[in-house]
């Protein structure tokens, strides 16, 4: 497939919203109909809703279905949730969560196939070809990022590094040696490889040949993306996924770096209130629900994410005519009430990253003193801080919980630690600890 303007399937990516919603409808339908003949969980509550197959012909009918839930995967598990024979089933990907069951979900060749081509759409959005090199660092196994990254960009027919998470000394020196020219990790992970390679001495642009870096698994903020951006001398683009749709790849950025561009020939979002569960208009913050319309093994009606996004439907520069996430803001379940008040730990991290003086690790600790919610902010000072007077240090704390006063609306305690002393993730980063006794 040749490919223009960094778009991997103009045809499906550019196409009119008239025979997108039309295509979608199509999908929806037959996917509709096979859940409901082939997934007895899903039948059950389509008949409580009192909802057939045949009252379902187009996207404007996806509200009178019922959500499924993270719950669902796990008291399904592991192959309740099929909508094929296990023979028909390639590939298992799963995730651990924080608690309990893991989740898994199963893929046909087909499923494979499809995540692949999404994922494909997403380097070539970064600018990836088939003259690049990729260094895979995201987490080989069960997680999706390794095995997805790795997908597409072999699709591409890029050369294509699988080096999984960890071991930061010798990802960086392959990064050298091989010239690798993108980098797919989590945003925590290429804040670490960026401070390292600096330390090392080595130059971006000279030693460190990379372009761009396809980074997601988490929530990141702007602020984070310039930082990394510079560490690196790349551009940072942003990639979206969970294990129970696809993996990496149901969004990406394109060049234009405003949203995440969905893959809407295959999932449907919609954004909910979270409480009433109504479908809220592109533009309002809310919870995003999604559709897979092509997925043959484990199909997903209106899979409640928990991700806090909006949409933007307004027409994008690049030429894709998708749909477009804003980045997550938070997830209704990492949501902290401190003092009744709700606080993510994305506001936090956009307060720090914009503090000069400070390393973007940090922690968060929430505790109850006396039935009072307490906030901790644990945060790094930089080296050259570091060693820099009291009194310019006392400035930093200052304005750090002034700022983050202003931002979130509660009082919190500063504490500035060493460089270096807050753990580094390879993965995920775990940014909070709530001793609260609920
Ligand atoms: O994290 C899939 C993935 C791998 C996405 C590599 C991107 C890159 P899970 O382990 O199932 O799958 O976790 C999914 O991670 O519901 C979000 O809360 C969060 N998440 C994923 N991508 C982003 C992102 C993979 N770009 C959960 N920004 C999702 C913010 C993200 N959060």
């Amino acid at each position: 497939m040749s490919i223009v303007d960094n778009i991997y399937n103009p045809e499906r990516e550019c196409m009119s919203k008239e025979d997108r919603a039309k295509l979608q409808g199509e999908f929806l339908k037959k996917t509709v109909e096979r859940v409901y003949n082939n997934v007895p969980v899903f039948r059950e509550r389509m008949d409580a809703k009192g909802v057939k197959p045949e009252d379902i012909n187009s996207i404007d009918d996806l509200k009178k279905l019922p959500f499924t839930e993270k719950t669902d995967l796990r008291d399904q598990f592991p192959f309740g949730l099929l909508a094929v024979p296990q023979s028909e089933i390639v590939r298992i990907q799963g995730s651990s969560g924080t608690t309990g069951k893991p989740i898994v979900a199963g893929y046909t060749e087909n499923d494979v196939e499809v995540w692949t081509e999404m994922v494909a759409r997403a380097m070539s959005a970064a600018g990836a070809t088939k003259d690049d090199i990729v260094q895979v660092c995201y987490g080989y196994g069960l997680f999706t990022g390794g095995l997805g990254a790795h997908q597409g960009a072999t699709k591409l027919g890029a050369m294509t590094i699988p080096m999984s998470s960890g071991n930061t000394q010798r990802q960086i020196m392959m990064m050298k040696e091989l010239g690798s020219t993108i980098l797919c990790c989590t945003p925590s992970y290429a804040t670490y490889l960026g401070e390292t390679i600096r330390e090392m001495g080595l130059v971006p642009g000279k030693d460190i040949k990379l372009k761009s870096g396809v980074f997601g698994a988490e929530p990141w903020s702007e602020e984070m993306r310039q930082h990394i951006e510079e560490l690196l001398g790349i551009d940072a683009m942003n990639i979206y996924g969970l294990t129970e749709i696809a993996g990496p790849g149901v969004a990406f950025e394109c060049k234009e770096k405003h949203g995440m561009h969905i893959n809407e020939d295959h999932v449907i979002a919609e954004i909910i209130d979270p409480v009433t569960e109504e479908q809220l208009p592109p533009g309002t913050p809310g919870e995003l629900v999604l559709t897979t319309i092509t997925k043959e093994g484990q199909p997903m009606i209106r899979y409640r994410t928990h991700d806090i996004c909006t949409l933007d439907d307004t027409p994008c520069s690049c030429g894709r005519t998708t749909i477009r996430m804003g980045r997550i803001t938070g997830r209704t379940d990492d949501m902290l009430v401190i003092r009744g008040v709700n606080v993510f730990p994305s506001q936090i991290e956009s307060v720090l990253v914009g503090v000069n003086g400070v390393a973007p690790h940090y922690m968060l600790i929430v505790d109850r003193v006396n039935s009072t919610d307490t906030l901790e902010v644990q945060v790094e000072l930089t080296d050259e801080m570091f060693s820099d007077s009291v009194s310019k240090i006392e400035k930093i704390k200052n304005q750090i919980a002034s700022e983050i006063k202003s931002v979130v609306g509660i009082q919190a305690k500063i504490t500035l630690v060493e460089p270096k002393s807050i753990p580094r993730s390879e993965g995920k980063a775990k940014r909070i600890i709530d001793n609260r006794k609920i």
